[in-house]
């Protein structure tokens, strides 16, 4: 593993190829990682040695590239516990992404031991992928959603409301690690053990922590912990379920098809154990190999390397901007992963969006999937810049500039 001190951080950005493009004629700045990441020539070409050389289904045929195929794709899933540190491979369900992987314990844990009454703990700072999926599990079964609260525009999550929150109705608690609006890094081991000592089980949606920091599932103490392949250098289509054993056993399956069976009659049929009971069909192949690369590529790294990179241009993109006049930034002032939100006065995110885009900057302007969120803060949208270990503080040094001209284009 490498030193963080002693990585050079733009020399990583060779491996990345379309980051060596000029967009409207300027160097590109990629500032959009917590919508996508980037991929590495690693991941690409793990893809085209699959397609090129291996490609066939997997757990079918009994022929050398079938055979080849499914060790593939069995040896990326016991990558994936590796990568998380969960006990077995058994643990690790692959979907198509955070979303997927939430739905799926939303309507099969969910749909098995939720009834009316029960209450479905989340926070108010949840994307819409850790929010939609309980409230249509709440509108099928009668249970209720509570939230915790979020404090404000600094967006901590107001914790003196859990004891109160952590009734004997709650049965499930599901809580983001890190904010894709905010930031915000929640002490999610001390949640997941609040709740574990109430006999509540967890989820915790790992999008943007995933490939940005150290994740042991064994020591967060979670039930359940979903990410997407696409966010942390993997190809897009591809994500994880972590699921506890105990609990990925008992749940019964969440689509019906090919693979996932031991035996069929037509009046009945015989389900697999976990985690092959719920990929349904023939599962996305490649996927699953890419991430593979990504991982071990990322790990090469060292996730502890990235954060403090990742955390430190955070920290510097957020002082720099908040030198500036007329700017409201969102998320805590320190301690923040590596994106800042923000807004300028009298700017509307998406021409802050549009007028970086010309220069060069990606960005996203929008409310990014936490609608309830931005209304809490009172606002529509923000206009948000996000890192990733390929980013330098020269670029960000840029993308101020490029902010301080478009404050001045509207007469700022
Ligand atoms: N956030 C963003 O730009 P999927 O789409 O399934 O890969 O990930 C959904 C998701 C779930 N939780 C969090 C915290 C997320 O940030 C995301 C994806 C993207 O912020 C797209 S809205």
């Amino acid at each position: 593993m490498m030193d963080a001190k002693r990585i050079d951080w733009s020399a990583l950005r060779k491996d990345f190829p379309i980051l060596d493009q000029q967009v409207h004629g300027k160097p590109l700045i990629y500032f959009d990682n917590a919508a996508t990441s980037q991929k590495p020539r690693a991941v690409i070409e793990a893809l085209r040695h699959y397609y090129e050389y291996d490609n066939a289904n997997v757990h079918r045929g009994i022929h050398e590239l079938s055979n080849r195929s499914t060790a593939a794709y069995e040896a990326a899933r016991a990558r994936a516990a590796k990568f998380i540190n969960a006990k077995t491979a058994e643990e690790i369900v692959f979907t198509r992404g955070t979303t997927e992987g939430i739905n799926l314990v939303a309507q099969s844990w969910g749909a098995k031991n939720l009834k009316a009454g029960d209450v479905i703990l989340l926070t108010e700072m949840e994307h819409h992928s850790n929010l939609v999926p309980w409230q249509l599990l709440a509108q099928r079964t009668g249970a209720k959603i509570a939230y915790v609260p979020v404090t404000g525009d600094e967006g901590l999550l107001d914790l003196s409301r859990l004891n109160s929150l952590l009734t004997p109705r709650v049965k499930i608690f599901s809580m983001v690690h890190i904010s894709n609006s905010l930031g915000t890094v929640n002490p999610v081991a001390d949640l997941c053990d609040r709740a574990r000592q109430l006999g509540i089980v967890t989820l915790v949606d790992g999008a943007q922590s995933a490939g940005h920091c150290p994740v042991d599932v064994q020591a967060i103490g979670c039930d359940f912990f979903a990410f997407s392949g696409h966010k942390i250098c993997g190809p897009t289509g591809i994500g994880v379920l972590y699921g506890r054993r105990k609990l990925l056993d008992t749940m019964p399956p969440y689509q019906g098809g090919g693979e996932m069976l031991l035996s069929v009659e037509y009046q009945k049929a015989e389900f697999k154990p976990a985690p092959h009971r719920f990929e349904a069909g023939t599962p996305d192949i490649s996927g699953p190999i890419g991430l593979h690369a990504a991982m071990d590529y990322l790990d090469a790294i060292g996730r502890e390397n990235i954060w403090e990179h990742d955390q430190d241009l955070a920290q510097y993109a957020y002082e720099k901007l908040a030198a500036l006049k007329d700017i409201r930034l969102f998320g805590p002032k320190t301690g923040r992963a590596g994106l800042v939100s923000f807004l300028l006065k009298g700017v509307h995110a998406h021409d802050v969006v549009t007028l970086a885009d010309q220069a060069g900057v990606a960005l996203r302007g929008g409310h990014h999937c936490t609608q309830p969120l931005m209304h809490k803060l009172g606002v529509e949208s923000t206009a948000r810049a996000s890192f990733y270990f390929y980013n330098t503080r020269a670029e960000v040094d840029r993308f101020v500039e490029v902010i301080r001209e478009i404050q001045k284009f509207f007469g700022q």
